[in-house]
């Protein structure tokens, strides 16, 4: 680590001077690089356990239970598409095995349901709306498997390859691929010894495009709490030798921050659900979380470098409850209203030794700070001060901040201010900032 010597402002000079830049420690894949652009995307919880008000089934419910009774995933899809929500990941089998598509390798699936006299096919038509809403699709296929008759022995490796096959090649390509890492006992008592390395090369044989997310990757991490609340220093580094996922993962507050010399890059993502449980209770409608709550937890995940999951459970209706559609509409208008304007937009900047000035012709009005660090090239920056002046000859202290990453948002008092100053005040290589921009945010905690 060293201080830092030069201050690139990308936006001006990217093509002359970042792209020539020599990348610093781990960086994002290709893949991951879309991944971070998501940044906000919801999570479907649904199965057995929406009828039954569990939220962990014991893999011996009669699957009659599963019956929605005006199932419409083109209504999930549009709304997640009018809320900004990049995708949705649904949760193709959770624990109690239940498969939302008719599955050769189980006997427990929508087949044996009532619901569509067994022809229903919720990843088939989940992925049709998709398409047409023009957002994508991933799964949340859970290892643990309390139905499973082969749950606890060897063969249940294979039947779990099988199960991600049929998923991966028969509708279309995912954006991620969602392993729990809760491992219970089976319907023989046993637990299952995962073989994830067999699991990773086959899920990318089918689809190498994939983003694998579990506590520790291969790709995205867990960040250590349900809560959708990543640490202010978000480091997109993981060490992983000698951990495992589930029992045997990184400490939480580990998984809430990264490893600032961590060997591989693994973004983080911030899982919540709008509501209380995971899956849709018909007691918990008022637990849904509002607009302006949903905004702070945005600025908790996706303002720290990290992606947000939003789980938004179906009802058994299989529709959006109006409740949360309105909350999710409310997050997207104040989403809007906040970044509409950008104030800096028609700023000079300037670069000095170590830092970006921005200079206004008057003064403008901000309480929001929205940066990018290039982390295609790494991630570098690990301190960074914000100072601001009418005058030019004293900078009074505004903020300071850590790590930038994909995208950190700051927040601070009220100001009027001519020129910024963005001082980059410790950076593991020459900082790469991508993108500076500075907005009134008025109706945010
Ligand atoms: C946990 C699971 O046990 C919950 O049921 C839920 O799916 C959550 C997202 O992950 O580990």
């Amino acid at each position: 680590m060293y201080k830092i010597i030069q201050f690139v402002f990308l936006a001006l000079l990217f093509s002359n001077t970042a792209c020539t830049q020599k990348s610093f420690g781990p960086i994002p894949s290709k893949e991951q690089l879309a991944w971070h652009d998501k940044e906000f995307y919801l999570f479907m919880h649904f199965g057995p356990n929406t009828f039954t008000d569990l939220e962990w089934g014991h893999g011996s419910e009669d699957p009659n239970v599963f019956n929605p009774t005006a199932m419409d995933c083109n209504q999930w899809a549009g709304i997640a598409k009018a809320a900004g929500a990049k995708g949705i990941i649904i949760t193709a089998k959770h624990h109690d095995g239940f498969c939302l598509w008719p599955s050769k390798y189980s006997t427990h699936t929508v087949r044996e349901s009532k619901w569509m006299n067994g022809k229903g096919d919720v990843l088939k038509m989940l992925s049709e709306a998709c398409k047409k809403q023009g957002i994508e699709m991933g799964v949340y296929i859970s290892p643990w498997d309390r139905n499973h008759p082969d749950y606890g022995t060897p063969k249940y490796n294979e039947v779990y390859i099988n199960t991600m096959k049929e998923i991966l090649t028969g509708y279309g390509n995912f954006f991620e691929l969602w392993w729990d890492g809760a491992n219970g006992e089976g319907p023989n008592g046993k637990k299952q010894v995962y073989d994830f390395t067999r699991f990773k090369d086959s899920a990318l044989k089918y689809q190498p495009q994939l983003v694998i997310f579990s506590d520790i990757g291969p790709h995205v991490r867990w960040v250590g709490n349900e809560n959708g609340i990543i640490n202010e220093t978000n480091w997109n580094l993981l060490d992983t030798v000698g951990f495992k996922r589930g029992e045997g993962a990184p400490p939480n507050d580990t998984l809430n921050q990264g490893n600032y010399n961590g060997k591989h890059w693994i973004g983080a993502e911030a899982d919540v659900s709008i509501r209380k449980g995971w899956f849709y209770h018909p007691g918990e409608d008022s637990t849904v979380k509002s607009g302006t709550t949903l905004f702070d937890l945005y600025l908790k995940s996706v303002g720290r470098g990290g992606n947000l999951l939003l789980n938004v459970p179906p009802n058994r209706a299989g529709l959006i409850s109006s409740v949360d559609s309105a909350a999710l509409l409310e997050f997207k208008k104040i989403r809007d209203q906040a970044f509409a304007n950008n104030v800096f937009k028609s700023a000079k900047i300037l670069r000095t030794k170590n830092s970006v000035e921005i200079h206004l012709k008057e003064p403008v009005i901000f309480n929001t700070l929205v940066l990018k660090e290039e982390i295609s090239k790494g991630q570098r920056i690990v301190k960074f001060e914000v100072s601001g002046s009418n005058d030019l000859k004293y900078f009074n202290p505004i903020s300071k901040g850590t790590t930038i990453g994909h995208k950190r948002i700051i927040r601070f008092p009220k100001q009027t201010i001519k020129y910024i100053r963005i001082l980059v005040t410790e950076s593991k290589a020459t900082p790469l900032i991508r993108d500076i921009a500075a907005y009134q945010v008025e109706n945010a905690h």
